[in-house]
């Protein structure tokens, strides 16, 4: 015990000099920005699969992302929405041909097959495929290999990874649509906490954000749970769901200006919003048809024909109002890459981490790893031989402080 307060102390005097850089003195805590692998390295793998994660700590994501939905029998699995058939093969099989059915969720008509009306048992039979394989061929190779898991099934893998890696593993799982889920008798929040108590990551200092684009569950969550709590932000216009349905006129808009963050931070520790929030990007009409320009020609209108424009003082509201700010989503292929970084996914971190961000969604943690780390690099002292030495311990030490 002697000895690790000693170290703690020792550390400290080093920390000053190492994190004495541009991009760690920006951030809210004066650490690191965190990578978040997106749905796992989304992608590189069919989402939300343990291969899919698995690979994005492989490539150095320091968390994983979830999102969660409930199967009938109240089991939190992970899947982007509660309606399948884009990720599994669920429309291919005959014995669930009848669970076809038409719901509303939040307000939106949706024709599918539904986690909610799939016992465990059920869903475990399906296989996870590719959810934009026009884009992503590669990883739609990987079609019918794997399961829908489980979120006890992805908390075992980051326990697992962390002793393989020596890291610790963090999980940033997302509760989706709590308000629909809360409607039909399936409440996300209970067993959210549930299984992160039983699996002892319910304390304010474990690796684990949980995340959701609405505000009442939070504030409930916050009522249940130390652990922190991020609001997701949609388009500034866009309200959330939970105040839709109570008849409230707020939008995200609303949440964002000083006020609004400092109500925020009353129940959350950060904000997740998306990265348009924070460097806009618009459409041009150059040749001044009347209709936005198809700037690379590829017949559609898409990220990569939306302009950057001048950068908003969100991450620096949201620091004042003592909020970490983890923006979402970074993705390399050039379908969604802004014109301006000129199809290197490298430059749109780089302007993200200068800015001051405490963390990025990726899916292509790999690329996100690989910029972080150099921008983040230390300033090289010590420069004794001693001093040599221990840089990477107190780098290790860093990040292992970073993480807590
Ligand atoms: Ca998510
Ligand atoms: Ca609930
Ligand atoms: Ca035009
Ligand atoms: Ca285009």
């Amino acid at each position: 015990m002697i000895r690790l307060s000693h170290l703690a102390i020792l550390a400290s005097t080093f920390l000053t000099i190492l994190s004495a850089n541009q991009v760690t003195a920006a951030t809210l805590n004066g650490e690191e920005p965190i990578v978040i692998g997106h749905r796992g390295a989304s992608g590189y793998r069919p989402e939300h699969t343990l291969a899919s994660y698995e690979l994005a700590i492989d490539m150095g994501a320091d968390y994983i992302e979830p999102d969660l939905v409930s199967t009938k029998d109240g089991v939190l699995v992970a899947r982007h929405e509660n309606e399948i058939s884009e990720t599994t093969d669920v429309a291919t099989r005959p014995e669930f041909a009848d669970y076809q059915t038409t719901k509303t969720i939040d307000g939106v008509e949706v024709t599918g097959w539904f986690t909610e009306d799939f016992t465990l048992e059920e869903l475990k039979t399906l296989k996870a495929t590719e959810r934009i394989p026009d884009i992503r061929s590669e990883s739609a190779t990987y079609n019918g290999m794997y399961e829908v898991p489980t979120l006890q099934e992805i908390i075992d893998l980051t326990e697992q990874k962390s002793l393989e890696t020596g890291r610790t593993i963090g999980i940033y799982p997302e509760t989706k649509h709590p308000t629909y889920f809360d409607s039909i008798g399936l409440s996300l929040e209970e067993p959210l906490v549930a299984t992160l108590e039983a699996n002892d990551l319910n304390d304010a200092d474990d690796m684990v954000f949980v995340q959701s684009f609405e505000v009442g569950n939070l504030q409930y969550l916050n009522t249940l749970t130390d652990v922190p709590l991020v609001q997701l932000y949609d388009e500034a216009t866009v309200q959330p769901y939970d105040f839709v349905a109570s008849g409230s006129d707020l939008t995200y808009g609303d949440l964002l200006t000083p006020e609004g963050l400092t109500e925020v931070a009353e129940y959350a520790d950060g904000i997740g919003p998306w990265k348009r929030l924070i460097i806009p990007a618009e459409t041009v009409d150059l040749n001044e048809d009347g209709e936005p320009d198809d700037l690379n020609g590829d017949g559609e209108i898409s990220d990569a024909d939306r302009v950057l424009q001048d950068v908003t003082t969100l991450i620096d509201d949201a620091h004042a109002a003592g909020l970490l700010v983890h923006s979402y989503t970074f993705r390399s292929e050039d379908y969604f890459l802004a014109p301006d970084y000129e199809g290197n996914p490298e430059l749109e971190y780089e302007q993200i981490f200068a800015l001051g961000v405490d963390g990025v969604f990726s899916d292509n943690p790999d690329v996100a790893v690989a910029v972080r780390d150099r921008v983040s690099e230390p300033i090289p002292e010590p420069t004794t031989l001693l001093g040599l030495s221990i840089v990477p311990f107190f780098q290790w030490l860093r990040r292992r402080q970073a993480k807590r």
